[in-house]
């Protein structure tokens, strides 16, 4: 039911609804509806009350919760059953659990904190409370084992498009699973997979994107190579902002737009139209054309990246004259200019 008196404050927002027709349309009592309002308030979310005119939603608090990333969510696939934790030791971990036990294709786990956050072999990912977006996506695609690279080259269009539907900041993609700002990190993406021999049973995109850190939630480390999407407005912006401006964004509406536009190249992945997903991926890269450094286990290459393949591979023009196809997981790539 809060859910519900939130949908109806949300549709007549910045205006007065009275009580009794929120409990007219709900079929609750007055007392109710009010107690609904009293946790809302708790929960951060701005309502003024007159006893004339009823209660007027004023703003909405930088909340994950599932109901406001459900409001107005309009994808058949993607976020179809969202799963919201405050904390959580890792939402890989937990999408990968759900997953295994049946859970629906395109089902959304997302965390304010995580306490056990990872990256790609073994590495962490630092997960600030309430700052970032931590979350992950059960997939089922139509795509063989060997093929499902091209779930995380889409996974990273779907971030920096939604980026740009929000901000207009120019995103851009570090070959495979980095998206930067102005240079930095500003998102991971960790695909974990669960197949057979031909057979993908399901994959799990975990996507961690810093949105309203400042510099100081940051530990020591990432200091050079980590940004937010805070940060990044602070600092372009033109003229003297006042101090008063505030550059945090909400989170919810980010995690909306991400979800809409996995929704998107997801059916593309599905219909067999990897081809435009190669295509918009390389309208984003910053990989292609630069000369990089290939590390995987048994020895190490230079060379420039050229292209990448229709399964999302990396193809190398390496030093010692072999044209390599190169799978991330097995390899670290790092432009040897600027951000590594
Ligand atoms: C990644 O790994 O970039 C994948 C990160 C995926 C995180 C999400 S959050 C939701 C889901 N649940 C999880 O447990 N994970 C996923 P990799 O390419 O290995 O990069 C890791 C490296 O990035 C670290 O070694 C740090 O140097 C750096 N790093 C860690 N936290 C960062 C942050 N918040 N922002 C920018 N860089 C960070």
């Amino acid at each position: 039911v809060k859910e519900k008196v939130l949908g109806i404050l949300k549709e007549n927002s910045a205006r007065y609804v009275s009580g009794e027709h929120i409990s007219e349309a709900l079929g609750v009592s007055r007392a109710a509806i009010w107690k609904h309002i009293k946790d809302l308030k708790k929960e951060g979310y701005v309502i003024i009350a007159s006893s004339k005119k009823g209660y007027s939603l004023v703003s909405v608090p930088d909340v994950l919760n599932s109901y406001e990333i459900i409001y107005n969510l309009k994808t058949g696939i993607i976020g179809s059953n969202i799963i919201y934790r405050e904390e959580i030791d890792s939402t890989n971990n937990y999408a990968k659990k759900i997953a295994s036990e049946g859970c629906k294709d395109g089902t959304v786990v997302v965390a304010e904190c995580q306490t056990a956050g990872r990256g790609r072999l073994g590495r962490m990912w630092d997960s600030a409370r309430n700052k970032g977006i931590y979350m992950s996506i059960v997939l089922r695609p139509e795509v063989a084992p060997e093929d499902v690279q091209i779930i995380t080259i889409a996974a990273s269009i779907a971030v920096a498009e939604a980026i740009r539907d929000i901000t207009g900041m120019e995103a851009a993609i570090k070959w495979p699973n980095d998206i930067i700002l102005d240079g930095k990190k500003v998102c991971g993406i960790l695909t974990e997979m669960s197949s057979e021999m031909e057979k993908v049973n399901f994959l799990v995109v975990g996507i961690g994107l810093n949105v309203n850190h400042s510099r100081e939630d940051f530990p020591e480390e990432l200091a050079n190579t980590a940004t937010s999407l805070r940060i990044y407005a602070e600092q372009n912006s033109t003229g003297t902002a006042p101090a008063e401006l505030d550059f945090r964004l909400n989170r919810s509406s980010l995690v909306k737009a991400v979800l809409t536009e996995m929704e998107n190249v997801y059916c593309m992945v599905n219909n067999g139209n990897t081809d435009e997903v190669v295509r918009q991926w390389k309208e984003y890269s910053v990989t292609l054309g630069k000369e990089v450094l290939i590390t995987s286990k048994s020895a190490e290459y230079r060379g420039f990246a050229k292209d990448i393949t229709k399964d999302g591979r990396l193809i190398v023009d390496c030093s010692d004259g072999v044209t390599r196809e190169v799978m991330s997981g097995e390899v670290k790539v790092r432009g040897l200019l600027g951000y590594t």
